[in-house]
């Protein structure tokens, strides 16, 4: 028999978020969110397009699960948008908003399907972002109110909750680089941002184990860059840790206890937050697992005229691309093994990993992506390794679910393992979702049956 080295109960799923799938972006009393506002703002998405109708989830829901079944997956990612419950940010909650989200709770469930839910995956209530957003300490008070409205309402069937989605890509690319939603360019307001979203997460955690009760899997998502030296320099080695420091360390040593690191605390100098007593022990609440974004590696070298940072990155010319990144399988390899060794998380999942083609319907009705079936494939393999070297990996949500609105690249990047048409909706579900499926199906049936107490005892 083949061997296997992920076991049965292996979480094999899907990962997508509310604004880039739901579509629906006023109805039933919804809110805006600084997303909706952002995307309307000519000049920010390269297509010109929005999140308005996206993938129509929101009317769909029930398609899409019998699709996820079709898949063969045991576990759907998604994420609640906070402005469907909460319309202000704060005070009065939808009850529509509730309701949608408790359907496809029980869809997902009586199609066997665990769900795990994400509370923050960029859409913040465009309300609370007129009155300073991340950079406003209030915003992690309204975090931690919100979360414990979801939770007291699905909790009862939901036990995998995630607070945040790549807290780095809130703070930096939101409030530093402006190129996501709010749009904002203060390096100052970023990193008093990145406080506040883990004081947020903290501050949610505890409400969420009470209010999901036993059994309650509580975690974070935040995206792991793997960084490779230009050169053996010590110029570019010390550049290679400000950028550690600056996306993974920043954000992983406060929730694993440690506080901020200490370098990048001194390299940021002015630029550092505003942090009150207890704050610090508040944002390391213990965590039942990591999640764990990986899409690529980076080469950098130092780069004196820089901004902040002063790196740059170069391209590897040694990896092949995607439509949009450079491909290293090994660095899931290396982001999981590090992380294990570094720090104490008692499990990992990995809640991100996929790549975007250029992906065309063929005459014969399907999508032809060896591409990314080759991409899957090589990771998938990483992923076993680091199992087999004593990683306690949990489970592989790959991104995403379906082709869906790429932020600020809007419809030009197709990262689904199913086809999405936008003009009618249509799905169909590309030659790489069919590999995962016979992969989930194989990987499961390559498995000896667990040992019944009858053959137990045979063997006594
Ligand atoms: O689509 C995004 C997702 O929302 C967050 N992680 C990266 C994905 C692909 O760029």
């Amino acid at each position: 028999m083949p061997k296997t080295v992920f076991p049965r109960d292996f979480a094999w799923g899907v990962a997508t978020s509310s604004y880039q799938i739901e579509g629906a972006a006023t109805e039933d009393g919804k809110g805006e969110s600084i997303w909706d506002r952002f995307a309307h703002t000519p000049g920010t998405i390269k297509d010109g397009s929005t999140g308005d109708i996206a993938c129509d989830h929101y009317h769909r829901y029930q398609d899409d699960v019998r699709v996820m079944q079709s898949l063969g997956v045991n576990t759907y990612r998604f994420s609640i948008a906070w402005p469907r419950i909460v319309p202000d940010g704060k005070g009065a909650v939808s009850p529509a908003g509730l309701d949608f989200y408790s359907r496809l709770v029980d869809a997902l469930l009586a199609a066997n399907i665990t769900p795990f839910i994400t509370l923050y995956h960029w859409d913040l209530p465009q309300k609370l972002q007129d009155v300073g957003g991340w950079n406003n300490r209030e915003t992690a008070y309204a975090f931690a109110d919100y979360a414990e409205i979801i939770a007291n309402h699905l909790g009862d069937r939901v036990k995998h909750w995630i607070t945040h989605n790549e807290l780095w890509c809130t703070v930096f690319l939101g409030y530093s680089m402006g190129v996501f939603a709010p749009g904002i360019r203060d390096s100052k307001i970023a990193l008093q941002a990145a406080h506040h979203v883990l004081l947020s997460h903290g501050l949610a955690v505890p409400r969420l184990r009470a209010a999901v009760g036993p059994g309650a899997q509580i975690g974070v998502a935040p995206n792991i860059g793997v960084f490779y030296t230009h050169s053996a320099k010590l110029e570019d080695q010390q550049a290679v840790r400000r950028i550690d420091g600056n996306m993974n360390r920043w954000f992983l040593d406060p929730m694993a206890g440690r506080g901020y690191p200490q370098d990048m605390w001194d390299f940021y100098g002015e630029y550092v937050p505003d942090v009150q007593a207890g704050d610090m022990d508040i944002i390391a609440a213990p965590l039942d697992f990591l999640g764990v974004n990986y899409y690529n590696t980076s080469l950098i070298m130092d780069n004196p005229d820089g901004d902040d940072l002063k790196i740059k990155g170069v391209p590897n010319p040694d990896l092949a691309r995607t439509a949009d990144r450079e491909i290293e399988p090994q660095g899931l390899y290396l982001a999981l093994t590090r992380l294990h060794e570094e720090y104490d998380f008692p499990a990992f999942y990995i809640t991100e990993n996929g790549a975007a083609y250029d992906d065309t319907l063929s005459p014969d009705g399907r999508v032809h992506d060896v591409d990314r079936t080759a991409f899957l494939a090589s990771h998938f393999a990483q992923a076993a390794r680091a199992m087999e070297a004593g990683v306690p990996l949990k489970g592989y949500f790959v991104w995403s679910l379906m082709d869906n609105f790429e932020w600020s690249q809007g419809y030009t990047l197709r990262y689904g393992i199913v086809y999405v048409d936008f003009e009618t909706q249509e799905r169909i579900i590309k030659d790489s979702g069919l590999w995962y499926r016979h992969f989930i199906t194989y990987s499961r049936a390559a498995l000896p049956e667990p040992i019944t107490k009858d053959q137990q005892l045979l063997t006594e």
